[in-house]
């Protein structure tokens, strides 16, 4: 699989500190913020800095240090952002998808009962 990455999209504005953003947590490799339009009480991004398209090109291409990293991010925010009682973690790719904004990103969900979404 090929990525190209676009790297006029709009997370990779917010990292280069071209728009706002609504921080929660940043580490050396990793940016967490508040979604736009959160869809539950509680609805953080949580971004790579690298630029990787999506959750396989992440997985694929990063180093150890940028995929511990996230992952001890997205711990970390588990752990402080209000969802002791339960969340959910989205990763939309490409079309199918309907990935909006094509720089890797995973949605933290919580706050609320979030229903169910498998059968
Ligand atoms: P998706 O690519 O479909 O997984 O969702 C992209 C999410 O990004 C969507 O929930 C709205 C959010 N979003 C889009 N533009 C901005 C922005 O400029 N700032 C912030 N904080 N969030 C954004």
């Amino acid at each position: 699989m090929r990525f190209d990455y676009d790297p006029e999209n709009i997370f990779a504005k917010i990292l280069r500190g071209e728009i706002p953003n609504k921080t929660v947590l940043e580490t050396e490799h990793t940016l967490a913020f508040e979604d736009i339009r959160p869809q539950a009480p509680v609805h953080v991004l949580v971004i790579p800095k690298g630029a990787y398209v999506s959750q396989d090109h992440f997985a694929r291409d990063a180093t150890d240090a940028e995929i511990l990293d996230f992952n001890r991010t997205v711990a970390k925010l588990c752990e402080t952002i209000g969802v002791e009682e339960g969340f959910r973690t989205i990763s939309n790719a490409r079309g199918h998808g309907v990935q909006e904004v094509p720089h890797f990103h995973m949605h933290i969900l919580g706050g609320r009962p979030l229903g169910r979404m498998l059968a």
